[in-house]
């Protein structure tokens, strides 16, 4: 058995870390695929593009979002809801690209949720100084599917919360190409996203995107 650098590339293993009960993180797992996907993510802000919507409390976020799928997620002055409709263009969400999907599939059975499928993927777009203040996901119907979040682009400092907002948030680096699965008990846990550093990656820019896909009917 050689310990040959090419060998031991072909054969890693890629990385899978149980972070909390039932939140599964797998480094640089869409690294293999992430053209594909960036082309895809681009594809979908052409018919729906980025935007940035106001909370029911009147604030405007600081993230950009876009949604595809059946449904995608939004919030207006009226409060939060999941809309087959993009109120944007009028027309529905893009359909999921068959790339979004398999991964998802493939990401949610490596953290121990075999037959995932989403019907609704957000994509947020952080720029350096923007943040998602804590929250829970709760409007879907089903939380015992898992949500599946992938990281492309410029770094970001996670905030993973407990089951009370009081909790005291654990903070995780998440890098371009990273995936997590949360479900189980995380899948109602406090989270958000620290204010984005400066920076420039080499395939996306000033930017971050993240892909968080969910199980909504
Ligand atoms: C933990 N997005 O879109 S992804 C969101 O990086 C959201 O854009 C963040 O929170 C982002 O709602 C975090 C990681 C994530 C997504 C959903 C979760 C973590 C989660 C739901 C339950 C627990
Ligand atoms: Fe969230």
């Amino acid at each position: 058995m050689t310990a040959d650098l090419f060998d031991s590339a072909a054969e890693a293993q890629p990385s899978r870390e149980e972070i909390a009960d039932g939140a599964v993180l797998l480094r640089g797992f869409v690294r293999p695929i992430e053209s594909e996907l960036i082309e895809a993510a681009r594809a979908v802000v052409t018919q729906s593009p980025f935007r940035r919507m106001t909370t029911p409390g009147g604030h405007l976020m600081s993230v950009a979002m876009t949604n595809c799928g059946e449904r995608g997620w939004i919030t207006d002055h009226t409060g939060y809801r999941y809309d087959p409709i993009d109120p944007r263009t009028g027309a529905p969400w893009p359909a999921m690209p068959p790339v979004f999907r398999d991964l998802a599939r493939r990401a949610a059975e490596q953290g121990g949720f075999a037959g995932f499928s989403p019907d609704a993927c957000l994509v947020n777009r952080y720029e350096p100084g923007t943040r998602l203040s804590l929250h829970q996901d709760k409007d879907e119907l089903d939380y015992l599917a898992p949500i599946v979040s992938v990281s492309l682009g410029l770094a970001a400092t996670f905030l993973f919360g407990g089951l009370a907002r009081t909790d005291k948030p654990r903070r995780f680096r998440l890098v371009h190409g990273d995936v997590v699965v949360w479900g189980g008990p995380s899948r109602l846990a406090y989270h958000g996203v620290a204010p984005l550093a400066e920076g420039e990656h080499a395939l996306l820019g000033r930017r971050r995107i993240n892909l968080t896909f969910r199980k909504v009917l």
